[in-house]
C-alpha cells in the first residue's frame, strides 16, 4: 500500500480586498494543510500547483515556504506541480520560484520542462509518477497520449486537465489535479481535486469546499480519506438579502437589522460579505447610506472587513399623477400622456375594447 496526501492551490501572496492580513492567512493555511498531511503519515505529499499567487513571489513568502518545506520534507518527500500562477508569462519561460525550491532539494517538480516521469520505491513497492506542470492544451494532449507507465502502479499529477475524465488514459491508479478551487473526488475514475488551501476568490469558492485527499493505493483498489480544509480566517457569507420594492429608509434599517443578527463564532476578526439582491428605483439607491451601514456593522461584529456586494438592479422612476385613480379610463389616458409611451395607440385601442367606448 502506498499513501499519498494531496493538497493544492495555496496562492501565497494573494490578498483579498487588498487586506495584508490575508497574506499571513495564506501562509498559515498552507502550514495547516501540510501539518494535516503529516498527521496521516503519508509516503509522499503532493501539491498540484499554484503554490504562489504570483511567480514574482515576495521574499517573505519565499522564506516561509523554504522553512516550511525544509521541515515537512524531512518527514515525507514532496511532489510539487507548477501551476499557471507559478510560471511567468505562461509556459514559454521556465523561471519560477518553484525552480529554486527544486534545486534546494525541497521538492520534486518538472525542472525547466513542463513534464517529468520518475519512479519512487516505498517498502519494495515501485510507483511511477507522471507529472505535468501548467502547459497549453495541445502540448498537454500530446503528453497524455504518449505517456505510458512501465510499472504496475502509476500516478498522474497535473495542475489541470484538458480532457474530460472519460478520455483520460486508463493506466493511472490515481490522477491528482488542482486549478479549480473546489473539492472534487471521483472514486469511480480515481480522480481527485482537493480545492484551495485558503479562500482566494470568494465569488468562485464560497459555494464549494476544500479537502485534504488521502489516497491509499492498494492492490485491490484505492481507499480514500478526506478531511475538511477550512481557511484559518472565519468567513461569513450572506447571499440572500433582497431589497426589492423598499424605499431608502427601509433599506437602511433592514440592512442594519440583518447585520445585527450576524454573530461570528470564533474570536478572530471575520471577513463578512453581504450580498444584496433585488430591484429598487434609482431614488432608493441614492438614499442607501453605505458608510453608515458599514460603520454600524463594524461596531457590531468587529470584522476584519465588511463588504456589501451590491447586486441589486436599478430601475428609473417617473412620477405619474392620476387625478381620479378609480376612474380606469381616465387613469390609463393620463398614464399614457405622462409616460409618452410608444404603445400609446395600442393602449388607447385596448382601452376602447375594455370599457366599450
Ligand atoms: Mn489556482
Amino acid at each position: 500500500m502506498v499513501r499519498i496526501a494531496h493538497i493544492s492551490d495555496s496562492h501565497l501572496g494573494a490578498s483579498m480586498f487588498q487586506l495584508v492580513e490575508r497574506r499571513e492567512d495564506a501562509r498559515k493555511c498552507l502550514e495547516k494543510a501540510m501539518d494535516m498531511c503529516l498527521r496521516h503519515s503519508p509516503d509522499v505529499i503532493v501539491h498540484t500547483g499554484d503554490l504562489f499567487d504570483s511567480p514574482f513571489a515576495n521574499v517573505e513568502d519565499q522564506t516561509f515556504v523554504n522553512d516550511l518545506l525544509k521541515r515537512v520534507s524531512k518527514k515525507a518527500p514532496i511532489i510539487l506541480i507548477k501551476g499557471n500562477h507559478d510560471i511567468p508569462f505562461g509556459w514559454r519561460y521556465s523561471q519560477s520560484p518553484i525552480r529554486l525550491l527544486e534545486s534546494n532539494d525541497l521538492v520534486i517538480s518538472t525542472g525547466d520542462s513542463d513534464t517529468r516521469i520518475f519512479k519512487m520505491e516505498f517498502d519494495g513497492e515501485v510507483v511511477e509518477f507522471h507529472l505535468i506542470s501548467w502547459t497549453n492544451a495541445r502540448s498537454m494532449n500530446r503528453l497524455l497520449n504518449k505517456m505510458a507507465p512501465k510499472t504496475d502502479t502509476a500516478v498522474l499529477l497535473a495542475h489541470h486537465l484538458t480532457v474530460s475524465k472519460d478520455r483520460l488514459p486508463i493506466h493511472y491508479n490515481y490522477t491528482g489535479i488542482g486549478h479549480a478551487h473546489n473539492f472534487w473526488l471521483d472514486e469511480e475514475y480515481d480522480i481527485g481535486r482537493p480545492g484551495s488551501t485558503c479562500v482566494v476568490d470568494w465569488r468562485r469558492e464560497m459555494s464549494g469546499s476544500s479537502k485534504l485527499i488521502v489516497v491509499d493505493i492498494c492492490k485491490t483498489g484505492n481507499e480514500y480519506t478526506t478531511e475538511s480544509l477550512n481557511d484559518v480566517r472565519e468567513f461569513k457569507y450572506w447571499p440572500g438579502f433582497d431589497i426589492t420594492g423598499m424605499g431608502p429608509a427601509e433599506v437602511n434599517n433592514k440592512m442594519k437589522q440583518w447585520i445585527g443578527r450576524l454573530s461570528p463564532k470564533k474570536k478572530s476578526k471575520p471577513i463578512v460579505i453581504i450580498n444584496v439582491n433585488g430591484v429598487v428605483d434609482s431614488e432608493t439607491e441614492r438614499g442607501i447610506d453605505r458608510n453608515k451601514i458599514i460603520k454600524y456593522g463594524e461596531s457590531q461584529i468587529d470584522p476584519l472587513f465588511l463588504h456589501i456586494e451590491s447586486n441589486w438592479k436599478v430601475i428609473g422612476t417617473a412620477a405619474v399623477e392620476l387625478s381620479e385613480p378609480l376612474n380606469v379610463e381616465k387613469s390609463v389616458k393620463e398614464y399614457v400622456e405622462q409616460m409618452q409611451t410608444e404603445y400609446e395607440d395600442e393602449l388607447l385601442t385596448m382601452l376602447q375594447d375594455i370599457v366599450g367606448g
